[in-house]
């Protein structure tokens, strides 16, 4: 049934539009109940108004956060119109039923958002105006509940136009709404919270996204995809313009962000190049230029780099398009190209070339999402980062400076290879990655047998791994991992620690005579 506006009570932070609204109510013959500050502005502008306080037989106090809070306001509110132990109960208690309530909280949000002090934000929680509103709501067939300045307007155009009664379709759409802003309130107030803790949970309304690029397939033909992107300002696969080849496919966008953030890893520092696979490097070298970086992370492991991405942190020259065009490469993501260089490739239709402008900042925040049967799980973007004063040397033997140096750059690599991962490197080149392994022995040894069958192509002497250091991506459960890349000619190690049997594992390593260092932190990657 529709209800006939008599007694309104308004509470409200915000008095935008207030006078204004509050005397169409009065013109409707609504009498006016109101709080402290909101009385005052509806008194200053000659409104009539009776206070709460007059309501409670109470005055406001403890600096206001126990103004509305009594029976006399929630009975008001809640009692049910049609059910005559309710109103003997409010005629027992002398409490006046309140047709409409206006409340617009505490400006919690933006209390946060002006960057104000624990106390400050505390202070700004809303404990009167949600109860009542949610009380309201409760009672919404007979209460008009209003959040905002446009839900009076909604009210008021139909007590207006109907003798002062508002409709049950409206008084409903009021209620649930009444509940979405509560709701949205709390969530601020819990996220905002936990955030000061260090307990906040990554938001998932940072995921949506746009729609890019509806993709031909997915990781098979059979699966149908698309490629969403997030609007962020992040330099990389979705940001970057696509000067030639073919379209993406959903794969080339997996390896390829794969390859650039690895790029982004590395910095600039000094030119690098890295060749992905199946969104694993399968070589990576840092050069005294961009050629010779190629034709190092190339000689890492050709076999793999076939077909695949190859990601570069300076722009792309003539002489290194040249040397890429040599194999089939399906992309090439680089900060620039030179004219020369894009006309080389121009020869080359199906060969992608995107051009990004900057490098990513491997410190960005952001998050990420994997799916799980009936739900999906969001985590932080792995911006942790390992420097030089971070490293605790666990050995009798200290590490020289290159070891120092390269252990950095393989670990930088480890972490954007998938778990359980060892990288051997050396001067600044990946000697052998092991990827994906179940065990980590088993990635060591693939690994190794990764830079003998490079030594083997090249024609080297010895393997890459003679004298290289490793980087294993987290703590050795077991010596014989360790043991393992000693084998393979490792003389340094850089590892989290972290095991039960880390005492095990260094007094193996002072055996052999190894430098080792503990990071403190792990890179999974699954
Ligand atoms: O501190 S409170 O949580 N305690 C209350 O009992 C209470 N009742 C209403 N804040 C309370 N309010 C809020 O006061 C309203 O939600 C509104 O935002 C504000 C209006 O205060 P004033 O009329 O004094 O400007």
């Amino acid at each position: 049934a529709p209800v006939t506006l008599r007694r309104a009570l308004i509470s409200v932070s915000d008095k935008t539009g207030l006078i204004e609204q509050a005397k169409r109510l009065a013109a409707l013959g609504v009498e006016l109940v109101s709080t402290g500050g909101t009385s005052k502005a509806l008194k200053d502008a000659g409104l009539a108004v009776k206070d709460v306080s007059d309501l409670t037989g109470f005055p406001e106090m403890m600096d206001g956060r126990v103004k509305t809070l009594h029976p006399a306001v929630h009975g008001g509110l809640l009692y049910l119109r049609d059910n005559p132990s309710h109103v003997k109960d409010a005629a027992d208690h002398g409490i006046g039923a309140i047709d409409l309530i206006y409340v617009n909280l505490y400006p919690f949000e933006a209390t946060v958002a002006s960057g104000a002090d624990f106390e400050t934000c505390i202070e700004n929680i809303d404990i009167g105006g949600p109860a009542m509103l949610r009380a309201a709501a409760k009672n919404g067939a007979f209460v008009a509940v209003c959040t905002d300045g446009g839900d009076v307007d909604a009210v008021l155009a139909q007590a207006e136009a109907n003798a002062g009664a508002v409709s049950h379709a409206l008084l409903r759409r009021l209620a649930a709404k009444t509940y979405a802003r509560t709701a949205a309130y709390d969530a601020a107030i819990s996220g905002w919270y936990a955030k000061q803790i260090g307990e906040d949970a990554p938001d998932w309304a940072a995921i949506g996204g746009k729609l890019q690029q509806s993709l031909r397939y997915g990781e098979n033909p059979h699966q149908k995809a698309a490629f969403y992107v997030t609007g962020e300002k992040r330099p990389g696969v979705a940001t970057a313009r696509q000067l030639q080849g073919k379209e993406l496919s959903y794969n080339n966008i997996n390896d390829t962000d794969a390859a650039y953030e690895l790029i982004g890893e590395l910095g600039s520092d000094k030119p690098a190049v890295a060749i992905i696979k199946h969104a694993n490097p399968c070589g990576v070298a840092l050069g005294p230029n961009i050629i010779e970086a190629y034709k190092a992370a190339l000689a890492c492991d050709p076999t793999s780099a076939f077909g695949g991405i190859v990601a570069l942190n300076r722009p792309l020259d003539e002489e290194t398009a040249k040397v890429i065009t040599e194999i089939f490469t399906e992309v090439v993501i680089a900060p620039g190209a030179d004219a020369a260089a894009e006309a080389i490739f121009a020869k080359k239709k199906n060969l992608r070339l995107l051009i990004t402008d900057d490098l990513p900042d491997p410190a960005t925040t952001g998050t990420f999402v994997k799916t799980v049967a009936g739900g999906f799980l969001l985590q932080d973007r792995d911006a942790g980062r390992i420097h030089l004063d971070d490293l605790e040397v666990v050995t009798k033997r200290a590490p020289t400076a290159q070891e120092l140096e390269d252990m950095l750059f393989a670990w930088r690599v480890a972490k954007h290879v998938k778990s359980n991962t060892i990288v051997y490197a050396k001067d600044g080149v990946t000697a052998g990655i092991g990827a994906g392994q179940m065990s980590r022995i088993d990635s060591a040894r693939i690994a190794a047998r990764k830079a003998q069958d490079a030594q083997e192509t090249a024609g080297w002497s010895d393997p890459r791994t003679k004298g290289c250091v490793a980087a294993s991506d987290a703590f050795f459960p077991f010596a014989d991992g360790l043991l393992q890349a000693a084998s393979a000619g490792a003389t340094a190690v850089i590892q989290p620690g972290g095991s039960i049997r880390d005492d095990e594992v260094i007094a193996a390593a002072d055996e052999a005579g190894l430098a080792m260092v503990f990071t403190g932190m792990r890179h999974f990657r699954h």
